[in-house]
C-alpha cells in the first residue's frame, strides 16, 4: 500500500508510523528525520533545511519534493511505503501525484491524524526536541494551518481521505488506524 499521514506537529505521526510499517512491512519516509539526518551529516542541503525547520517554518518545497523523488526511486519503496509530514503543501501533493501517475502507483490511502490544539502542545513541550520550543512550536502550527490544512480538501476530493481521532494513548490511536487501513484493505481487494 501506498499511505500518507498528515497531522499537525506533534500529533504522532512519527510515532504511529513506526507502528504501522510493522504492521503493514511498509518502508517509512519521514521527510523530517530525512531533513535532520542531512543536517546532521553537515550537508549543504542540511544545513540550508535546518535554518528553516529550526525557525519552525516549512522547507522550500522544490528542496522536498528533489529529495522525495529520490528517495521513491529507490528499490525499497517499490513494495508500498508509509509518507510521514509529506506532503505538508498542496503544491507538494501534486508533484507527488505527477511522479506517482508516471509510475502508474497512485496513493491509496490518506489518514489525517486529529488532535487540538492544547494536546499538541503539552505533547511537544514534554520531547523537548530543539525545534520545539514555545515560539517555534506556535509558528509551526500556524504554517500548518496555513499550508497543510488545504491538504485535507486536496484529498477528500479524491476520495482517499480518513480521518482519525489523534487522542488517547498511543495504542489507542493506532488501533483506530488499524481500523481505517483495514477497511481500504479490504476495499481495495
Ligand atoms: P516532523 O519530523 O514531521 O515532526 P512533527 O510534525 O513535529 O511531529 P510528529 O507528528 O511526527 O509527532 P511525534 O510522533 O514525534 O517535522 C519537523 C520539521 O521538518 C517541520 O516543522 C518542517 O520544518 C520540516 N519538514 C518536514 N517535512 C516537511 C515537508 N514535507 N515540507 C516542508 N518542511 C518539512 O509525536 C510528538 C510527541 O508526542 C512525541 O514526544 C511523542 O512521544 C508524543 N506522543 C505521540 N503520540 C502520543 C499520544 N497518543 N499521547 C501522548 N503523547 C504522544
Amino acid at each position: 500500500m501506498r499511505i500518507v499521514f498528515v497531522g499537525p506537529p506533534g500529533a504522532g505521526k512519527g510515532t504511529q508510523a513506526l507502528r504501522l510499517k510493522d504492521y503493514l512491512g511498509l518502508t517509512h519516509l519521514s521527510t523530517g528525520e530525512i531533513l535532520r539526518e542531512a543536517h546532521e551529516a553537515g550537508t549543504e542541503l542540511g544545513r540550508e533545511a535546518a535554518s528553516y525547520f529550526e525557525a519552525g517554518k516549512l522547507v522550500p518545497d522544490d528542496v522536498v519534493v528533489s529529495l522525495v523523488a529520490e528517495r521513491l526511486a529507490q528499490s525499497d519503496c517499490l513494495g508500498g511505503y508509509l509518507f510521514d509530514g509529506f506532503p505538508r503543501t498542496v503544491a507538494q501533493a501534486k508533484a507527488l501525484d505527477a511522479i506517482l501517475e508516471a509510475q502508474g502507483r497512485p496513493l491509496d490511502l490518506v489518514v489525517s491524524i486529529d488532535v487540538p490544539q492544547d494536546d499538541v502542545l503539552r505533547r511537544l513541550a514534554s520531547r523537548g526536541r530543539t525545534d520545539d520550543n514555545p515560539e517555534t512550536i506556535q509558528q509551526r502550527l500556524d504554517q500548518y494551518r496555513a499550508l497543510t490544512e488545504p491538504l485535507l480538501d486536496y484529498y477528500e476530493h479524491q476520495g482517499i481521505l480518513r480521518r482519525v481521532d489523534g487522542t488517547g494513548s498511543p495504542d489507542e490511536v493506532f488501533a483506530r488506524i488499524q481500523h481505517v487501513v483495514d477497511q481500504a484493505r479490504q476495499a481495495s481487494g
